[in-house]
């Protein structure tokens, strides 16, 4: 590598993300060989509530700060360890920055010096980089050909662990696969959002927002869901399966219950329903539910549709619908290579949802992108349930052409935050900018 801008400082400090909670910022301060400047890049780090089992792990202090949550320790490990390791280095060689904390770490789930510091430093890295060399963090990570815009899934509906309401499911998001380019997406989403709010306020129902912003009233039967964002697309003059379409994340691990192997509805059961009513499905009878939804609404995306172990649940439930919905495997993959490369010899789910701090760093998440678009899986570039005002992913996106953003409702900044950037990239890209709503 000819071009040498050295690390001179990685600093760590502990913040706050979008539900109060702390996690990890890190600054990485870089010295370019020719004009002796000094340029610092800033990235914070995301944390999920619904995390998979074989995700890398977010250290936290467990003392009485912050309720145990604090990450002290892990911005020590990124003023210490990590610092040492990375002085001197060439801030432009991310691979080999990203092996040096992964062979430091010497564990295979970063649990020595935590995910949360290990990302943090890598991400800042690639900010310091691109700004470094004066060109858009997208265009520095993924080259002269990013230039596609994604289509935004947006979360209207939260459920499951990300609110406190009787929704079993997590997540209910609509795709405005109409729109001719991503602001007008963003624009129709926006629109259908600010609907269904009215209709949901003309229904009694609450209009208070679970952690991604999308709204958490009490629906018990997922059906009725589906029937109220139709209304609110129909409100705001869209067409439903045209210019509007829908997707899920059932998040099922949250729901399976290993010991009887059965996934349990709590909510859809009822507070006060007798025990020996309980509402609980089987693997099949999981799959039989999702091929009533996608025929009877236009439902083209499912993301967990079942646990995290269960590939032989996958494989079916792949056989059975994988031909016509895309199904995504986040706790599944859990943006892990050798995960992905398990899957994709099994032919298990056709779409990977990618979370980088999941992995740990950028470079192992993009090995994992290209691994699933190589075998002809699609991609989603995901934040987390817990976020920060940081707009990375939506850099991500566009640098790897991956064609589809899960990153919230249109409410609540550090959910905008993403958007805004696409807005930003999309204006900067003019004609060149690529949207495939119905591809
Ligand atoms: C998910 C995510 C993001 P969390 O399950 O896909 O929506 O939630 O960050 O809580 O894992
Ligand atoms: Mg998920």
């Amino acid at each position: 590598m000819s071009l040498m801008i050295e690390i001179t400082d990685v600093h760590a400090r502990q913040i706050l993300d979008s539900r109060g909670n702390p996690t990890v910022e890190v600054e990485v301060t870089a010295q370019t060989e020719t004009t002796g400047k000094k340029i610092t890049g800033r990235e914070s780090v995301p944390s999920g509530a619904s995390t998979g089992r074989f995700e890398a792990v977010e250290l936290r202090d467990g003392e009485k700060a912050y309720c145990g949550l604090g990450v002290k320790k892990v911005t020590e490990h990124v003023n210490t360890r990590i610092k040492e390791a990375l002085i001197g280095m060439n801030v432009l060689d991310q691979a080999g920055i990203d092996r040096r904390m992964t062979e430091l770490d010497a564990t295979d789930n970063k649990g020595s010096l935590g995910a949360n510091a290990v990302l943090g430093v890598s991400l800042a890295c690639a900010k310091t980089a691109a700004l470094a060399l004066g060109i858009p963090l997208w265009r520095y990570i993924g080259g002269a050909n990013a230039r596609q815009l994604p289509v935004p899934m947006m979360n209207v509906i939260n459920g499951g662990v990300h609110a406190k309401n009787s929704l079993d499911f997590q997540e209910f998001m609509i795709m405005p696969v109409g729109a001719s380019c991503f602001s007008d997406a963003l624009r129709m989403g926006a629109e259908i959002y600010h609907f269904l709010r009215q209709l949901l306020k003309e229904e009694g129902m609450t209009t208070s927002v679970g952690d991604e912003g999308g709204f958490a009233p009490d629906f018990r039967d997922v059906r009725d869901v589906f029937r109220m964002l139709g209304k609110a697309v129909e409100l705001a003059g869209y067409r439903v399966g045209e210019d509007v379409v829908y997707a899920m994340d059932a998040a099922a691990s949250e729901l399976y219950d290993e010991t009887r192997d059965v996934y349990r509805f709590p909510g859809e059961t009822g507070q006060t329903a007798d025990p020996a009513e309980e509402v609980m499905r089987s693997t099949d009878e999981m799959i039989a539910l999702y091929e009533e939804l996608t025929s009877e609404f236009p439902l083209v995306s499912i993301e967990d549709g079942l646990a995290e172990d269960d590939w032989d649940g996958w494989q079916k439930l792949t056989g059975r619908l994988g031909g016509k919905v895309q199904l995504v495997g986040d706790d599944l993959f859990v943006t892990n290579p050798k995960r992905i490369r398990c899957g994709t010899g099994l032919a298990v789910a056709n779409a990977v949802l990618v979370k980088v701090n999941q992995i740990g760093t950028l470079s192992e998440a993009l090995d994992a992108i290209e691994l699933a678009q190589r075998a002809g899986y699609r991609t989603v570039i995901s934040h987390r349930s817990g976020e920060t005002e940081d707009s990375f992913i939506a850099d991500l996106c566009v640098a790897v052409n991956a064609g589809q953003i899960k990153t919230g409702a249109p409410c609540r900044a550090e959910r905008t935050a993403k958007y805004n950037q696409l807005l930003r990239i999309e204006e900067s890209l003019g004609e060149l900018a690529r949207f495939e709503g119905r591809g």
